[in-house]
C-alpha cells in the first residue's frame, strides 16, 4: 500500500445473498476506484452476526461475497480483500471507540431502530453497537473516502464525529473519512414497493433481484416490478416506480436518463418492464458465471483472503498501536 495514494475502505455484510441494490448503490464502483486510489475491500462477517446466521451458510455466503468482490472487477493484485474476523485489530478499535461513543448518539442511528423492530426477539448489544465497529472498520486504516449507498451515511457521519472527539483530546489520530455516494443508484427501491430500500432481507423474494438470480427470475421479477396506471415512461418523484426501473435501466446500459425516456416515448410498460429484465440479465450474467468459476477454486480464494489479511492486519496494527499509546496503555 503506497503512502502517497489516499485510501479507500468499504465493506459488506455476508448477511445473505447480494442484490442488485447492493452492486448498483456501493460494489458496482469498488473497481472504478481501485486504479487510483489504495482500496481496501472487506466482507464484514462479525457485523453479520448482529442478526441470527446459520454457521454453515455464513461461512458459505462470506467466501461468495468475497468470490463476488472478484468476479465484479476486483483485482486482489491492486485491492486489499480481506475477512473481518481475520483483522483482530477491527474488534480491539472498536472496544477503545465505544468509550469515545456518547450513548444518546448511539441511540440516534436509525439502522438500529430499523433493524431492532425487524428482529424484535434479538434486540442484542451487538446490533446497537454495529455502527462502533463500522467506525473502528473506516479509521483503523486512515480512510479518506468510503463508497457506500445513501443508507449508510448517517453511520459515516457518525465515525465522523467519533474521530473528531478522539483527535480532540489525544490531537490528530485519525484520518476523517468522507463518503463517497454515488451520483445514480445511491438508493436502488424494492420492486414490489418502491417506496422503500431493495433490501436483502424482504420478505417478498419478488421485491429484490439478486446477482446469482437465473435469468428467467429476474425476467419475473421485473415484469411484476409495481408501477402506477399513468403507462408514461418518465422519471418524476410522483412516479418511484418507473423512476427506479429507469435508474436501474440507465445504470445497466449506460444510457442517459433522456435517452432512456426518448427511448421508451410513447411505448408501455409491456415493452419497458422486459426490456429492463434483459438488460439486467446481460449485466448480471458475466458476474454470476465468474462468481461460479471462483467458487469451484476455494484454493485461489483462500490464498487471496490471507494475503488481503496480512496487507490489512499491518496498516491496521500501526493505528492500533498509535490509539493504544494515546489513551495510555502500556507497551508490549
Ligand atoms: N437498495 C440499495 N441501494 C443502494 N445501495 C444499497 N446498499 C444496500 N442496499 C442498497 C449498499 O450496499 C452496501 C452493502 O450493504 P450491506 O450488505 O452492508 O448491508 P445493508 O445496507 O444492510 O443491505 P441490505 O440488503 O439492506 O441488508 P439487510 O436486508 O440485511 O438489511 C452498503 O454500502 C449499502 O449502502
Amino acid at each position: 500500500m503506497s503512502e502517497a495514494k489516499k485510501t479507500i475502505f468499504s465493506g459488506v455484510q455476508p448477511s445473505g445473498k447480494l442484490t442488485l441494490g447492493n452492486y448498483l448503490g456501493a460494489i458496482r464502483n469498488f473497481p472504478i476506484l481501485q486504479e487510483e486510489y489504495n482500496c481496501i475491500y472487506c466482507v464484514v462477517d462479525m457485523h453479520a452476526i448482529t442478526v441470527r446466521q446459520d454457521p454453515a451458510m455464513l461461512r458459505k455466503q462470506t467466501l461468495e461475497v468475497l468470490a463476488q468482490y472478484i468476479a465484479c472487477g476486483l483485482d486482489p493484485e491492486k485491492s486489499t480483500l480481506f475477512i473481518q474476523s481475520h483483522v483482530p485489530a477491527h474488534a480491539e478499535l472498536a472496544w477503545v471507540l465505544n468509550c469515545y461513543t456518547m450513548f444518546g448518539e448511539a441511540s440516534r442511528m436509525t439502522q438500529f431502530k430499523d433493524k431492532s423492530s425487524k428482529h424484535a426477539d434479538n434486540v442484542n448489544v451487538g446490533l446497537f453497537d454495529y455502527p462502533v465497529l463500522m467506525a473502528a472498520d473506516i479509521l483503523l486504516y486512515q480512510t479518506d473516502m468510503v463508497p457506500v449507498g445513501v443508507d449508510q451515511l448517517q453511520h459515516i457521519e457518525l465515525a465522523r464525529n467519533i474521530a473528531q472527539r478522539f483527535n480532540g483530546v489525544y490531537s490528530d489520530t485519525f484520518v476523517m473519512p468522507e463518503p463517497y455516494i454515488p451520483k445514480a443508484g445511491a438508493k436502488i427501491m424494492s420492486l414490489a414497493d418502491p417506496t422503500r430500500k431493495m433490501s436483502k432481507s424482504d420478505e417478498n423474494q419478488n421485491s429484490f433481484v439478486l446477482l446469482m438470480d437465473k435469468p428467467e427470475d429476474i425476467m419475473r421479477k421485473f415484469k411484476r416490478a409495481v408501477t402506477d396506471s399513468d403507462s408514461r415512461i418518465i422519471m418524476s418523484d410522483e412516479k418511484p416506480g418507473v423512476s427506479n426501473l429507469i435508474t436501474i435501466y440507465s445504470l445497466a446500459t449506460g444510457k442517459s436518463v433522456d435517452e432512456v425516456e426518448k427511448e421508451f416515448a410513447g411505448k408501455g410498460y409491456g415493452e419497458f418492464k422486459p426490456a429492463v429484465g434483459e438488460a439486467v440479465v446481460e449485466l448480471l450474467r458475466p458476474i454470476r458465471e465468474k462468481t461460479e468459476d471462483l467458487l469451484r477454486n476455494k484454493d485461489y480464494l483462500e490464498s487471496v483472503y490471507r494475503e488481503g489479511a496480512g496487507k490489512a492486519a499491518y496498516a491496521a496494527r500501526k493505528t492500533l498501536d498509535k490509539v493504544y499509546r494515546k489513551v495510555g496503555f502500556v507497551k508490549r
